[in-house]
This record gives C-alpha cells, structure tokens and sequence, in this order.
C-alpha cells in the first residue's frame, strides 16, 4: 500500500517522464518515429524503468491515468520534434489491457490530441497480440473507433501470441512489430529467418507495414533489409533516449 500511495503521489506530481527510441525507414535511413517508453523520475532512487512499476500500477488502477499522462507528455513534444523536423511521422506509445478495456479511452485520447492540436495520424497505439485476443469482438470494436479517429495502429510483440493470419486480416492495423525474440539469433538460426521473412511477406500481402525490434547488430540489419522490413527499431541505432536528446538526433538529420 505505500507503494501504491507513492505511486499516485507521483502521478500527482507528474513525475513520470518519457524517453523516445528512434525508429528508422528502410526507404529513407531516416528516423521517421520513435517510440514512447515511460520511467519514473523517483525523487530518491533516479531514473525508475518500466519493469519497476507497470505491473504494480495496473494492480493499482492507475496505468489508465499514467497512459494519459505519457500522451500528454508525448504530444508536447511532438510539436518539437516537427519543428526539429519537418518530415517527421509519429510517435509510438504502449497501451496496456486495462486501457485496452476502458470504453473511454476514445474519448481520453482525442481530448488529449485535441487540446496540442496533434493529428491523430501522428500517434501510433502499440497494441500486444494477448490484448486483442482476449475479447476479439470488443477490442475490434475499438480498434475501428481509432482507427476512424485517425490514430495508427500496430501489433507489438508480433509472433509470440497466438498470431493467427485469419485475425490479422480482420484486424483494423497499419503495422506490425517483429518481437526481438525472432531478431535475436538472425540470421545464424535459419529457421528464425524464414519467419523474419515469412511475417514481411505476410503482412505485405495484407497491405501492413513490418517494423523490427531489438536491431543490435549490422548483420543483422543487413538481413531486414533484405527481407524487405519497412522499419527498425533497435540499440544498434539508440536506446531510448529523453526528449532532449533525440530533438538532437533530429536536428542533426536535417
Ligand atoms: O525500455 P523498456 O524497459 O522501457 O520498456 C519495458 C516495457 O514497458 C515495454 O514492454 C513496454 O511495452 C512497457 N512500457 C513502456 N512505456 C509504457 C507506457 O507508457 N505504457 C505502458 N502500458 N507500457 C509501457
Ligand atoms: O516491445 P516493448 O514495448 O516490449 O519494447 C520495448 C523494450 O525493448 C524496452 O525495454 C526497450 O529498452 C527494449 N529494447 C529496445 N531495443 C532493444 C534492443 O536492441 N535490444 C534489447 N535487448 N532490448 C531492446
Ligand atoms: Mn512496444
Ligand atoms: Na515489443
């Protein structure tokens, strides 16, 4: 319970921030997007990750208000990065099943878009497999809502659900990511890299963008090239990064 009264002290304060990992185009070698990643600024123990705090928040009934308070925080910068850049495309930012099942979450989230004026095109939802397939019916539902409000789409952690083709067709998504799981090993496993070029030509087929997480490695960039991945996201590019330094990156490509 101290825990929890520290959490929702925290959210009072606001103090959470986001760090931005870049993602990069394969038509361009540009970062054209990043992806939101929350921490916890803890007054005494520093820069908190994710794993430290997530799950104990969703117990708490609080990851709802933290997720608004990230796209908030994302938003503001948005309109930094676009004036950084101008070709700029959009952030990514991680849903998780409570929100996921909060039939306000339309509503929440285009008032936040609303009151910074950021096109809802420029806020990507990274939705996990294991959300969707949970209450197929009710998360179609809502993913037609955003989808209908502009927003984009993506299925995180690609592959390791119960990633059917049949529901990937049904699904209203502009994307997928690749988990790391299956770049890890590429191209030394060879079966990993069938899959690696199975999902591309999948979800090419479907008209879905493919982007690749956990990148490390040059060789194993060179095989998502070759595969034809639209983007990748990955420690050989960045870690996620605060606000500041990745306007800096940007500023430095244009
Ligand atoms: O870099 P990393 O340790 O930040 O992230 C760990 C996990 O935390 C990731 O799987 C990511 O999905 C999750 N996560 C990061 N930021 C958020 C957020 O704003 N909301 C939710 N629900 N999950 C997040
Ligand atoms: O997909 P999720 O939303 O689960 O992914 C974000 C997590 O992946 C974060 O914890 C982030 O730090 C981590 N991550 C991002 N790039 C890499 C990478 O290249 N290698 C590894 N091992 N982890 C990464
Ligand atoms: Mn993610
Ligand atoms: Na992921």
């Amino acid at each position: 319970l101290a825990f929890e009264a520290r959490l929702r002290r925290a959210l009072e304060r606001r103090e959470f921030v986001v760090y931005y990992q870049p993602k990069v185009s394969l038509f361009s070698g540009r970062i054209v997007g990043a992806e939101a990643l929350v921490r916890w600024n803890h007054p005494e123990r520093g820069i908190l990750l994710p794993g430290e705090f997530i799950a104990l928040a969703e117990e708490a009934g609080l990851v709802g208000r933290m997720g608004m308070l990230v796209l908030d925080i994302a938003c503001r910068d948005i309109l930094a990065f676009r004036a950084a850049d101008k070709s700029f495309g959009r952030v990514a930012i991680n849903l998780s099943g409570a929100q996921f099942n909060d039939v306000r979450l339309l509503e929440d989230v285009q008032s936040v878009t609303e009151f910074w004026r950021v096109a809802p095109a420029s806020i990507e939802f990274e939705i996990t497999e294991s959300m969707v397939m949970h209450n197929r019916e009710q998360a179609i539902v809502l993913m037609d809502g955003l989808k209908k409000a502009g927003f984009t789409l993506s299925i995180d952690d690609f592959g390791t659900g119960y990633s059917s083709l049949a529901y990937l067709k049904r699904f209203p998504v502009d994307s997928v990511k690749i988990d790391r799981s299956f770049i890890k090993d590429i191209p030394d496993d060879p079966n990993d890299t069938a899959i690696v070029l199975a999902i591309v030509a999948m979800a090419h087929t479907l008209g879905l963008k493919v982007i690749a997480e956990g990148v490390e490695t040059p060789l194993q960039l060179q095989t998502l090239i070759e595969s034809r991945c639209d983007e990748y996201q990955g420690f050989y590019f960045s870690k996620a990064i605060p606000e500041s330094d990745f306007l800096q990156l940007l500023q430095k490509q244009s």
